[in-house]
């Protein structure tokens, strides 16, 4: 396979202005019919008038002309394309073709999930439901007609409005729908299914009445209400924050059950996979809770940032998933609470988006060459993409910013455009020169930030030196500097926030943050007038995705953790102090943990002031992953034997203050997924956690209770959970428990199988592999594959690196059978392998004899096939 590059795009030579679209729907044989207006481009050069549509898995059964069928010998079909030669400067194509939903097990395109018929266009999925000129600069109108067998399928959905609906002769019948919007073509969609809807209204500020429905199989009708009202808050939030309102009658939103990832912004009908939807307190947890809403306003939001203005080509994705994903955290920042957002965001960027920038498939935010696009929907685009926002926002300030997202949306409404667009409008709207800052968007790699400080005392001075670092990444060997928002403020020995003045300055700013930019691989600054030596708090709020290099004194971290107001600098001052108690005790397995240290986690833990759940983010130890990350070469025993052995002790040492911690916290009204009971549950199950690595009796007859009580899921899972690493008598009985009570509610079993495939205990691959064969497993259903195959291989370092190999060569055997049937999820599976080159030399070769051995294999698709060979380039 071929990469394509970004340099090589063009403009489309034709474009298609309105499609007419009729399904006889049959999950074994579905008739499409696709009535094309197309027309020749005027922006783009004249070519021999050669229409080459995309085209994959279709049987083609007829093409036609203004009405006059084509012979065989007219056109020419290959595997991914029907092209014609000589076509009119503007005409109507009419093709007809069958495709077959049943065998889709790709899940891309139209496909069979349960009972139901749906699609996933985005990226290139239209291809496999007509011929077209998929990609998303094309922008066409919509009528789409759909005709079912009534009692298998009456409900039929598709974009945007119903304009028609009756019942056929022969007893089907049919529905139209038009989509007033033109649209590319993964925006498509369409649902035929026996669904039952919770429906509600919702009134725009220019007092559109919107019609709200969420569509579910009829047994999952009551665990809907928590999605429909986290889509009111995104409606009301997109208003007051963006500006932004509906614009269709209806907004649709559908759960499926098998779906490839979260959920997908089709115009007016939003396609979830169920995970992203069903929530009822006995069956979904706070993690859940909080999930749904986010997503369902990613979605949501999405209407404006990716639909009205969508993007030019598949290299600018960011453009809409990182505007978007930045929206959504300052949706959850607004609705929840901001320091603990602030944490968890940071936290999945350092866990994914790091690793991976630092990787073999390391990409800017802006790729700029692909085999498979599927492959390129990753932290980099998302999470990194989101940063990039973020710092633009830093850089205007609020109200240039906002005024710079109004400029986006009114100039581009309607149009295909660029990452490059967005910031014009960023520069525009401010004034503010941003072309350097444009090489976030091109240039791969983390920059470590080294900061250096020297205080004067009898000056008044303190003086940092900045250094920025960006190591090599694949095909790019020479970096550029970055221009960046530094955000820190000067902290005095009681932890109060210093009034600061840079050299040169009239005035002393207010006491607080300060913003200062960096340009250069080296930047001198220095403060006057600073009475004490202060402690710096850097990168408040992590104002930009770097990672900062500073020494400090544990002292120093001490007093950030008790009192600085920024909360992901005191996070990350509780990760640097465990961090480095957890180097020493890996370096020698007989270290203990000083009692300075003990004494600040028992002053944190008992900390009335803080926010419980930005609590339980601070006292909550560096994951295995997080730690292999800090290490030049991943000690996969050290690490995980330390972080056991320090569980243990602050257990057995704080026993009493986490017992207290534990009562303090257990729930006394009915459960609610508010920031303040989520918070409470957070800490109460750390507390808990903390007190089982101890084996604390006390912890263990609680635990026994809150699994028995089983209120919620949020506390049975997380009794489940640690009942099962505790060992012994207590995992399988509570296994079982747990199985016979939930076997039938899917989204609750794939914790069943998580749980399992994430037991740190010895044994727990033969367990996986057992649970393969379990009759509740199939490779067909990516959440599953997820919940058991995923988890093992991404949430259990420990057993997946095992020395042996054996964690390597079940994921090689898993990603070859899964790559005949879903490529996309193979391809996704697979990257958990590709970072060997970050452990030892027994561990690289039986990683790389896999990685090979996936890349023999006959009949490779492109997903997998380009994360096997980058991993070994
Ligand atoms: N925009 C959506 C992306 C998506 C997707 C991409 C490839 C294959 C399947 C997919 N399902 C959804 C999701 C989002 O970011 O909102
Ligand atoms: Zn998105």
């Amino acid at each position: 396979p071929h990469p394509i590059h970004r340099r090589d795009y063009r403009p489309p030579e034709f474009l298609i202005d309105h499609v007419d679209l009729r399904f006889e729907l049959d999950p074994d044989r579905t008739r499409v019919e696709a009535s094309l207006q197309v027309r020749r481009n005027p922006a783009a050069t004249r070519g021999d008038g050669t229409l080459r549509l995309d085209g994959e898995q279709l049987d083609l059964e007829e093409v036609a002309i203004d009405g006059h069928s084509l012979l065989p010998a007219e056109y020419r079909v290959e595997p991914d394309s029907l092209t014609l030669q000589r076509v009119p400067d503007r005409f109507r194509l009419d093709t007809r073709v069958r495709i077959h939903p049943n065998l889709n097990t790709a899940l891309e395109g139209l496909y069979q999930s349960g009972d139901m018929l749906c699609t996933q266009c985005e990226a290139e999925g239209f291809r496999r439901i007509t011929y077209f000129l998929d990609r998303p600069d094309v922008m066409a109108r919509y009528r789409t007609t759909l005709v079912a067998d009534r009692d298998r399928f009456p409900v039929l959905l598709s974009n945007g409005n119903r304009v028609e609906e009756r019942l056929l002769e022969d007893g089907r019948h049919l529905v139209s729908w038009e989509d007033p919007f033109p649209k590319p073509s993964y925006l498509f969609a369409l649902i035929a299914g026996d669904l039952s809807a919770i429906e509600d209204r919702f009134t725009t500020a220019s007092g559109r009445d919107v019609v709200l429905q969420i569509f579910v199989e009829p047994h999952n009708l009551d665990r809907c209400d928590h999605a429909m009202q986290s889509l009111k808050k995104a409606m009301w939030w997109d208003e007051e924050r963006f500006g932004r309102e509906y614009d269709l009658d209806v907004y649709m939103i559908v759960a499926v059950s098998h779906f490839n990832m979260g959920a997908m912004e089709n115009k007016g009908l939003n396609v979830f996979n169920d995970k992203f939807v069903l929530a009822r307190p006995d069956t979904a947890t706070d993690d859940d809770f909080q999930g749904i809403e986010g997503v369902i306003a990613h979605e949501y939001f999405h209407n404006w940032s990716g639909n009205r203005i969508t993007c030019r080509d598949w290299f600018q994705l960011s453009l809409k998933e990182g505007f978007t994903v930045y929206r959504d955290q300052e949706f959850s920042a607004d609705v929840g609470s901001r320091g603990v957002k602030r944490v968890a965001d940071v936290r999945l960027l350092q866990a994914h988006q790091f690793p991976e920038d630092n990787g073999p498939m390391a990409h800017p935010v802006r790729p700029d060459a692909y085999v498979e696009i599927n492959n390129f929907y990753t932290a980099t685009v998302y999470n990194k993409g989101a940063e990039l926002v973020r710092m633009q926002a830093t850089l205007l300030g609020p109200e240039l910013f906002r005024k710079a997202t109004d400029l986006y949306f009114t100039r581009h409404d309607g149009h295909a455009v660029t990452t490059d667009d967005f910031v014009a409008c960023m520069e525009d709207a401010s004034g503010r020169d941003l072309m350097q800052f444009r090489r976030w968007y091109s240039q791969a790699g983390t920059p470590c930030l080294h900061i250096e400080a020297t205080y004067d005392a009898e000056r008044g001075s303190y003086s940092l030196l900045i250094r920025q670092e960006i190591a090599p990444t694949p095909g790019e060997p020479e970096k550029d500097p970055l221009h960046l928002p530094l955000a820190i403020a000067l902290l005095d020995p009681q932890g109060r926030e210093l009034a600061l003045r840079l050299e040169g300055e009239p005035n002393a700013g207010d006491p607080g943050t300060r913003i200062l930019e960096l340009r250069n691989w080296e930047t001198r600054l220095c403060f006057v007038d600073v009475p004490v030596r202060p402690v710096p708090s850097l990168l408040r709020g992590f104002s930009a995705p770097v990672q900062p290099r500073f020494d400090y004194d544990d002292a120093d971290l001490l007093l950030l953790l008790r009192h600085d107001s920024d909360g992901y600098s005191r996070w990350n001052a509780a990760r640097i102090l465990m961090q480095r108690v957890l180097s020493a005790m890996i370096a020698d397995p007989a270290a203990e943990a000083p009692g300075r240290f003990v004494e600040a986690f028992r002053g944190a833990l008992t900390d009335p002031e803080t926010d419980k759940a930005l609590l339980a983010e601070v006292l909550t130890l560096p994951s295995e992953s997080f730690l292999g990350d800090q290490m030049e070469t991943v000690d996969v025993e050290g690490i995980h034997r330390a972080r056991t052995a320090l569980k243990r002790m602050l257990g057995e040492r704080l026993a009493e203050a986490l017992l207290r911690v534990y009562l303090d916290n257990a729930d006394t009204e009915p459960y609610a997924p508010t920031p303040d009971a989520i918070g409470r549950r957070a800490l109460k199950n750390l507390a808990l956690s903390y007190l089982m690595a101890a084996g604390n009796a006390q912890g263990l007859a609680l635990c026994r209770a809150q699994f028995a009580d089983g209120g919620n899921m949020t506390d049975a899972i997380a009794a489940l959970r640690l009942l099962v690493d505790h060992g012994g008598e207590e995992g399988p009985p509570a296994l079982e428990a747990f199985y016979r009570r939930w076997s039938k509610e899917p989204l609750v079993l794939d914790k069943w199988f998580s749980v399992q495939a994430t037991s740190s205990r010895e044994g727990t691959l033969e367990v996986v592999i057992g649970l393969l064969q379990h009759p509740d497993f199939s490779l067909r259903n990516p959440n599953r594959v997820r919940s058991l195959v995923g988890a093992f291989c991404t949430a259990n370092p420990a057993r997946f690196h095992a020395g042996d190999g054996s964690g390597y060569r079940f994921l090689a055997d898993r990603v070859l059978e899964l790559d005949p049937l879903n490529p996309q999820i193979a391809a996704r599976l697979l990257k958990a392998l590709i970072r060997w080159r970050r452990y030892d030399a027994g561990r690289q070769t039986l990683m790389r004899a896999e990685i090979e051995r996936i890349l023999a294999a006959d009949e490779l698709s492109r997903d997998t096939f380009e994360v096997a060979s980058k991993a070994v380039e």
